[in-house]
């Protein structure tokens, strides 16, 4: 793998789950790939998940690490061309990569969108550069426009977590080392089958949540990206048998928060937030700005005062209309915001396990880097 951006660089997505599965199980068994390779994770954003789980997962692996967080320290970058550099600005992005380029041989980065243009944000303007003059396989870690590891992470957890208890792989006569694997894992029952032995799909349903500033689309963008790549992996007559997910994705928001289509396609979009979490087993909660989709002029903006969009704060109220379902978060989160005290307290939350996956997602994308090196 020479690049990490969409759910489509991972290949099938299964293989990818019995990976994540085999990492989990023993995570040390690959020190060998990453000897004497030097993975360089450079940060415009902060980061506390990534920064940690990128470079446990580098460390497992047996890598060196060395991370920049390009705001303490290293030179203001340039990132246009043309521009008479009198400014604050002392490098220019154009010689700043590829030098990094020669210390390492992985790059992360993390460049959240900037809002200044939808279109220099979802051409992915930055990246892009580092793709085309580091020389280095390039893994986004939360892009402009997408966060693949954090979807990959969410994708693991939904998995593990995804049962009412269903036959063994065994007992149902499917001999799978893949699948013996994933079930090993899980306390001897396939995650990835849907909701009971009949593979019922399982809901899950993103709802938007009120935040005081504007933040990116990456999150949402990527975890329906993934969603619908999991839905789609095994067609239906195969869901429920051989292990393909079954999964029922309904995302909602209030009207002006459409997602770019290249990420949501056709997924069912409710504006009834308390008719969408009817029956969820996962509700994946995330604040995001306007993407500028179906309201262009207002990109990157909060479009209503927060005070005013406080009953989407989720709490107990729409949980009650659940199948009980899980509740997902990438963090960070604000309390009394996105989500109640109560309930990301609750039993039935995964903010924990979920970010502790973020290790295992970063595992298996920086193992398939090593191996394609
Ligand atoms: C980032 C985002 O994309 O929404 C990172 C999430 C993994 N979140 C924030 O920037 C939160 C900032 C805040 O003030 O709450």
């Amino acid at each position: 793998m020479k690049i990490f951006q969409h759910v489509s660089d991972l290949g099938d997505l299964r293989t990818a789950l019995a990976e994540a599965a085999e990492v989990k199980r023993d995570r040390y068994q690959w020190q060998h790939l990453g000897r004497n390779k030097t993975a360089l994770l450079i940060f415009f954003n902060n980061s506390l998940r990534t920064r940690l789980s990128t470079q446990k997962a580098a460390v497992n692996l047996g890598m060196n690490v060395i991370v920049l967080d390009v705001n303490q320290g290293a030179w203001k970058l340039e990132t246009e061309r043309g521009v008479i550099m009198d400014g604050d600005k002392s490098e220019h992005l154009l010689e700043a990569i590829p030098v990094m380029g020669s210390y390492c041989d992985i790059i992360g980065v993390r460049s959240f969108a900037r809002f200044e243009s939808r279109q220099d944000d979802y051409e992915e303007k930055i990246l892009n550069q580092f793709i085309r003059y580091s020389g280095r396989p390039v893994f986004f870690m939360e892009s402009a426009t997408v966060h693949p590891l954090q979807a990959f992470a969410d994708l693991i957890t939904i998995a593990e977590n995804s049962l009412t208890p269903v036959p063994s792989p065994k007992e149902r006569g499917v001999y799978s080392s893949e699948a013996d694997m994933i079930a090993t894992n899980n306390g001897n029952h396939s995650p990835l089958l849907g909701r009971g032995a009949g593979g019922e799909a399982i809901k899950v349903v993103m709802t938007w949540a009120p935040h005081p500033r504007a933040l990116p689309q990456a999150v949402p963008n990527s975890f329906a990206e993934w969603m619908i790549a999991a839905a789609n992996s095994v067609t239906p007559p195969q869901r429920g048998v051989g292990g393909g997910l079954a999964i029922d994705f309904v995302i909602t928001h209030p009207e002006g928060y459409e997602l770019d289509p290249q990420f949501v396609q056709g997924a069912r979009v409710e504006y009834d937030q308390m008719k969408a979490f009817e029956g969820a087993d996962f509700v994946y909660a995330k604040n995001w700005s306007c993407p500028g989709v179906t309201r262009p002029e207002d990109y990157g903006k909060v479009l209503h005062d927060y005070h005013t969009m406080m009953d989407w704060c989720v709490s107990a109220r729409q949980m009650a209309v659940t199948n009980d379902a899980h509740f997902m978060h990438c963090l960070p989160v604000r309390r009394n915001m996105i989500v109640t005290d109560d309930v990301i307290e609750g039993p039935r939350s995964l903010v924990i396990p979920e970010a502790a996956n973020r290790e295992i997602s970063a595992q298996v994308v920086l193992k398939r880097m090593l191996e394609s090196l």
